[in-house]
């Protein structure tokens, strides 16, 4: 059979995300000639990549075409009132579906969720895109722990708000992920859905399916450094402590929009606090509790 020598969008992702992952680039090359793309072709093109040619800047234009995303699920208007809190939106991108929120957590509630943290920091880890398991990657250097979802009162209260924003059943949320970054820590642009097609994507998604949406709030000031970007949207977002990023990335035929890749820029001085609230397209929180 003839061999490939044309990249499509996902291909194009899966070698970006693998290279930020800290891959080898002949064991990428390796897996592509093992999927019937032509050995130089395989070669050229992931070490173009991997010198950072067009590598933040250019999804295949035949997928992001090709994504037709479902209406908004962030509820419209300035002010979204949940149970407990009213919280305002400072800026609204439509396509992909990108939001900063103001105040979305107090200062005590920032402060709580770093106290009951500090001592349970463990290294972070990313997903396995063969297999599906974790590992740790310097891509990602960054230390976290988790609380699963309605663990006690306090974050049950902050799971029925994050749900209530996002506009998602708080049975569909992964547990709070709470990560620090010291100085020089990051996270490098990656996206947050499951890449369809990884065998280790299917692993993830038999519980819950695809993750639809990122809501991330920052839990301090970082002095310098530390801003979460999307390369290809040009939008740089400084943290706040309270202040959340807001953005949506997969629809109900399970399609996921490229655009959306995004990282955490390299923390300058001081040190970085965040957590995150991942949403599947079903019910995942609950079920996956121990
Ligand atoms: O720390 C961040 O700013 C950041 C950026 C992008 C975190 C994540 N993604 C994440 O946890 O997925
Ligand atoms: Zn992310």
């Amino acid at each position: 059979m003839e061999k490939h020598t044309r990249l499509n969008g996902q291909w194009h992702d899966w070698i970006v995300h693998n290279l930020a992952r800290g891959c080898a680039v002949p064991a990428l090359v390796e897996d592509m000639c093992r999927n019937g793309f032509e050995p130089a072709f395989a070669r050229d093109t992931v070490a173009a990549l991997a010198r950072g040619e067009a590598l933040a800047s250019a999804p295949a234009a035949a997928d992001v075409a090709g994504y037709v995303a479902d209406p908004p699920r962030l509820p419209a208007g300035h002010v979204i009132a949940t149970h407990d809190r009213d919280v305002r939106v400072l800026l609204r991108v439509a396509k992909p579906m990108v939001a900063v929120l103001d105040a979305v957590l107090s200062d005590a509630e920032c402060d709580e969720l770093i106290r009951r943290s500090a001592d349970k920091l463990q290294r972070s880890t990313t997903v396995d895109p063969v297999h599906g398991g974790y590992e740790v990657i310097a891509a990602r250097s960054s230390e976290g722990t988790f609380f699963p979802v309605n663990a006690d009162d306090f974050i049950a209260r902050l799971d029925r708000r994050l749900a209530e924003l996002m506009n998602c059943p708080v049975e569909n949320g992964e547990g709070l992920q709470v990560l620090h970054y010291g100085e020089g820590g990051e996270y490098q642009p990656h996206f947050d859905y499951f890449t369809p097609g990884d065998p280790g994507s299917e692993a993830q998604m038999v519980v819950g399916g695809q993750r639809v949406s990122t809501l991330l709030i920052y839990l301090n000031d970082v002095a310098q450094g530390g801003a979460t970007v999307f390369p290809r949207l040009g939008l740089r977002v400084a943290p706040k402590k309270g202040m959340a990023v807001y953005f949506e990335y997969s629809n109900r035929e399970g399609q996921v929009d490229p655009l959306t890749l995004h990282g955490g820029e390299p923390v300058e001085k001081g040190e970085k606090w965040i957590i995150t609230k991942w949403m599947r397209q079903r019910r995942y929180g609950l079920a996956a509790q121990p």
